[in-house]
């Protein structure tokens, strides 16, 4: 799973990127411009609080990966940000976070506006996607007036026609309500206006209280574009990164921030690309693992090992919060909350799974 970094030129992509990842800043690769790749972990408390109750020898957490592509050259002002040597890397990404400049910055040629820089990048991914469309389209409907199209050109065309409209009228693909099929139809289009997109609002560190409550107001003002804005400083989250806990409290009350903004963009993200946690807890290791949502107890077992899956007879599902609450296993089991689930059952987010399975 990976979410590709995009934004105005230095609205302060790699910042975050190295951020969020917790890589250091590499000159030379800076200077070789060159795409950045790290694989960083989404942090959960659930994993730290049952391996604490299992006395786990190991902590697996699930992970992430994050692409930063090189901002464009300069005298490249008028390509699109979309159009560039590094526009496939973004086309294969599964997300897409938009990091937006909201800090002055010496030199620049706009004065910060987050909502207008916003608004471009959208515009930006609907030109590139409409561009897509609008080729595919055309060609479509030429072919079908020397040849009676297949069943499954008629709907091929028939989504292109509703994404064109949707896009024209200046809204992304991601809000557009499509059918299983009618998705499958685009997905090999690759199209960025239909992917997730978390908007990451890069503030400047004076006054941050005030700077969150605007997050929360731009949240509302994109909700109708399917988008969620989570605000942070990245230069004060680097600094934060550095200190022990003592000195951490201590900065972070000054400030007035409760919560290190890293754990909430990872955490996004995470939900973000659809995916969700179910948990194995042992004193070999307590370990979180990805699945989407709405994925069952069969594939789950899958996810941890094939031939679990392959042998899957049933499995012992107790929820996270009962686990907790009853401390551990055998309270669990006294009040029956320990379930026997079959092959179809969906899991849910923070369900502890035992797959019972023969072989
Ligand atoms: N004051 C302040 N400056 C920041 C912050 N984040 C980044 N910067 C500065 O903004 C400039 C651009 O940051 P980068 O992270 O390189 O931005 P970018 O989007 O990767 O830039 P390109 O790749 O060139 O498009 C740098 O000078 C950073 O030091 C911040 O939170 N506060
Ligand atoms: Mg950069």
């Amino acid at each position: 799973m990976n979410i590709g970094l995009i934004g105005a030129p230095q609205s302060g992509k790699t910042t975050v990127f190295h951020l969020l990842t917790g890589t250091e800043p590499d000159p030379v690769a800076a200077h070789k411009r060159e795409s950045l790749r790290a694989v960083t972990q989404v942090p959960d408390p659930r994993v730290d609080k049952l391996g604490e109750m299992s006395d786990s020898r190991k902590l697996v957490y699930t992970t992430v990966e994050y692409l930063d592509t090189p901002g464009l050259e300069e005298g490249a002002s008028k390509q699109s940000w979309f159009e560039g040597v590094f526009s496939g890397e973004l086309k294969n990404a599964d997300a897409l976070a938009l990091v937006v400049r909201g800090f002055e910055l010496d030199g620049a040629l706009e004065s910060a506006d987050p909502p207008r820089d916003i608004k471009r990048v959208q515009d930006e991914l609907i030109f590139s996607d409409l561009i897509v469309i609008e080729k595919r389209h055309d060609k479509l409907q030429k072919q079908v007036r020397v040849k009676t199209p297949s069943a499954q050109e008629t709907m091929e065309l028939e989504v292109l026609e509703r994404a064109k409209a949707q896009l024209e009228d200046g809204k992304p693909l991601r809000v557009l309500d499509l059918g299983v099929h009618e998705k499958k139809a685009l997905r090999g289009f690759q199209l960025l206006s239909e992917k997730p997109m978390l908007v990451v609002l890069n503030l400047a560190e004076g006054n941050l209280s005030n700077a969150l409550s605007f997050a929360d107001k731009l949240t509302t003002e994109f909700a109708a574009d399917g988008m969620a804005v989570i605000g942070l400083s990245a230069a004060i989250e680097a600094e934060i990164a550095r200190l022990d806990d003592e000195e951490r409290a201590v900065f972070m009350a000054d400030l007035g921030v409760s919560e290190i903004a890293r754990d909430r963009v990872l955490q996004a993200s995470y939900k973000l690309l659809g995916l969700q946690s179910f948990l194995t807890t042992g004193d070999k290791e307590t370990r979180a693992w990805t699945i989407r949502r709405g994925e069952t107890a069969v594939e789950a077992a899958g996810v941890i090992h094939s031939d679990l899956a392959k042998g899957f007879i049933r499995a012992e599902v107790v929820h996270y919060d009962d686990f907790v609450r009853e401390n551990g296993y055998v309270g669990c089991k006294a009040k029956g909350m320990v379930r026997l689930e079959g092959k179809e059952y969906v899991v849910k987010d923070g369900d502890i799974l035992v797959i019972r399975h023969s072989g």
